[in-house]
């Protein structure tokens, strides 16, 4: 097989990868009753009591008014979650000082290890609009299964470990309710004026 050839079947792999990582999403948002994932209804989100990486109380309640995108991940991870949190500053950033009206929260999967300094250290790196939240494993249990959102704990070799999660982002509107996944695979302005609509 010559080079060229090769380039052309590994793009296309890719590509097809990604649409079954699509299509598992899509499958995983659909409703029993049929009804699609971008119908506003679906009963995804909901109320929360956590706090935030100042160590404040955040509900649902705080988030009134302004659209809000979720986003649930962990400290220790590898790549998923330093990824998507830098795309979703890269975001931020596109939208100025509209960002301010726009709240990233990026809610622990494993709030074993990420308290509330431990987050505030790690999201330093990011937009400054980026909310860290984290709580009792029971409170986190509560709105991840809110949000239907897979996680897992993954015994490591020498008995540390690493979590399974769901990495989608939520696209919440000023009311709270659920839009559609938000897409981080475009670029950064497009993404931006996306959200700009919800504002
Ligand atoms: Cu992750």
């Amino acid at each position: 097989m010559n080079p060229r050839t090769t380039r052309l079947i590994l793009v296309l792999a890719a590509f097809l990868g990604g649409l079954a990582c699509t299509l598992t999403v899509v499958l995983l948002l659909a409703r029993p009753d049929g009804g699609s994932f971008a119908t506003p209804t679906a009963a995804i989100g909901g109320p929360f009591r956590l706090l935030d990486q100042n160590g404040r109380v955040v509900t649902e309640a705080d988030l009134k008014g302004e659209p809000f995108l979720v986003f649930f991940g962990f400290t220790h991870c590898p790549d998923v979650c330093p990824t998507t949190l830098f795309e979703l500053s890269q975001v931020l950033d596109k939208l100025g000082p509209d960002a301010a009206k726009v709240r990233v929260l990026f809610v622990t999967v494993d709030p074993e290890r990420d308290k509330p300094d431990t987050l505030k250290d790690y999201l330093s790196s990011f937009n400054p609009n980026v909310v860290g939240l984290t709580g009792d494993p029971a409170a986190i249990a509560a709105i991840a299964k809110e949000y239907r959102v897979y996680l897992k704990k993954v015994p490591l070799e020498g008995g540390d470990y690493t979590m399974d999660h769901t990495a989608l982002v939520y696209l919440m509107d000023r009311d709270g309710r659920f839009v559609a996944p938000f897409s981080l695979k475009r670029p950064p302005e497009q993404a931006a004026a996306d959200l700009r609509r919800y504002l």
